[in-house]
């Protein structure tokens, strides 16, 4: 008797799946020659390609005819919403000056406060769009926005609401941060535990109160807030039922790090400065290490986060693109992906590791995205690629034919693919 066959919304048949399941024993969780099907938001069964017929009825089957197909990409730190641009700054950069020494000088970060408390929420929504296109472009579906350039309770509010707004534009998955500790803004100068007062008191409480973020990140670094006044930020998050994240060691060693593990941060991030004495502690608590190789380049800097020290302890590293105006104006994470390769001495399997599953874990979605698995989301990607690595190896050419988000497929505006790819039958 012929068993039952499971109804699915999509199938797509004749792929290579890249999985990044860490229980298939081969690279890139790799499954030649499979297929995987959708039913409404999630994925709801992968098999071999031959087995369709007997155990799928579904209403739409694409034939992808050896296309590799991935997760969809998760950018897991980005400064997205910003008034103006740094370009005075680039040029500073260009004559040898530091990034601290521009911050000093009335530049830096503050000079972005000012150009983005001047914009309205619809303003905000309107200048980032074309950054989150081209992100999306590339093959994102889920992706974290912070606040952190305005710095007040008003203008702290105003940029989170805009993301949300941003994000309702295009189908994409969202994750919100308040980064209110970012710098201390010039209204509180000399007064940082009046604006720490300002951040616990009433900020966190709103931002939860509202739903507007899932998580609070602090830059704890020597011209950032220090060990005692993240902490504090830290306990008001973890009050309101806020996760942690932590902008930690990127310019100097403070012991941001082994703070933010000790509080179950969801990730730390840049790290060049972390010290092997700390990754046990992260290992520990699962914190995942978000590399931030965009950054790292831009500034000219000269330490590297401890790659080796950190895939021996085990510890999961992201990558992602810190998209944002002063230290990495770059909207593309594939371009973060090389570099991390190049730069830091990934893998290109760690590298789309770090965009997929990594990802997913540093914003708190490990349990429901960045992996290609049945009941997981069904944000998924064709590519017309004959392997997984160009991902990272190749940059600007490659062929993105379909971007697939939960239960709406949008196939991609890049080159249409000339083979395969073919349409539902
Ligand atoms: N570290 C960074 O690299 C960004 N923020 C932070 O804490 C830079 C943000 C900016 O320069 O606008
Ligand atoms: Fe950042």
């Amino acid at each position: 008797m012929s068993k039952q066959r499971l109804e699915v919304d999509r199938v797509w048949i004749n792929a290579n799946l890249a999985t990044l399941c860490p229980e298939i024993d081969a690279p890139y969780g790799q499954l030649m020659d499979h297929a995987i099907a959708i039913t409404a938001d999630h994925i709801s069964w992968i098999g071999p390609s031959a087995q369709v017929s007997e155990c799928l009825n579904s209403k739409e089957t694409i034939d992808v005819a050896g296309f590799w197909i991935t997760p969809g990409l998760i950018d897991s730190h980005t400064h997205l919403i910003y008034g103006g641009n740094r370009c005075r700054d680039f040029e500073q950069l260009a004559l040898g000056h530091s990034y601290e020494q521009i911050a000093q000088q009335g530049g830096g970060i503050l000079s972005t406060v000012m150009a983005t408390r001047a914009l309205s929420e619809q303003q905000l929504a309107e200048q980032a769009l074309v950054r989150l296109q081209a992100l999306c472009g590339e093959g994102i579906t889920t992706i974290e926005i912070k606040s952190g350039y305005g710095l007040t309770v008003e203008h702290e509010l105003k940029m989170l609401r805009a993301a949300k707004l941003l994000c309702q534009s295009i189908n994409v998955h969202l994750r919100t941060s308040l980064l209110a500790a970012h710098i201390l803004p010039p209204e509180y100068i000399d007064r940082a535990d009046d604006y720490l007062e300002l951040i616990c008191k009433e900020l966190i409480p709103q931002v939860a109160e509202q739903d507007l973020a899932q998580a609070v990140d602090v830059f704890c670094d020597g011209i950032g807030f220090n060990l005692a006044q993240t902490e504090r930020v830290f306990r008001a998050a973890q009050d309101h039922g806020l996760a942690i994240k932590a902008h930690v060691e990127q310019l100097s060693h403070i012991g941001g790090a082994s703070l933010a593990a000790r509080y179950q941060a969801w990730s730390v991030d840049h790290c060049e400065h972390l010290p092997a004495s700390d990754i046990k502690a992260l290992a520990a608590n699962d914190t995942v290490v978000c590399l931030l190789p965009g950054a790292h380049y831009f500034l000219g800097q000269k330490h590297k986060p401890p790659i080796d020290k950190l895939r021996q302890a085990g510890v999961a590293m992201a990558v992602a693109t810190d998209l944002n105006p002063g230290s990495s104006p770059f909207a593309s994470l594939c371009l973060m992906m090389n570099m991390a390769v190049i730069s830091f001495g990934l893998t290109p399997e760690e590298a789309l590791t770090g965009t997929t599953r990594h990802a997913a874990a540093a914003l708190g979605l490990g349990h429901r995205k960045g992996q290609l698995k049945t009941g997981f989301d069904g944000d998924l990607l064709v590519w017309d690629i004959s392997d997984p690595a160009q991902l990272s190896y190749e940059f600007g050419s490659l062929n993105l034919v379909q971007r697939v988000i939960s239960s709406t497929t949008i196939s991609s505006t890049t080159k249409t693919s000339t083979k395969g790819g073919a349409k539902a039958q």
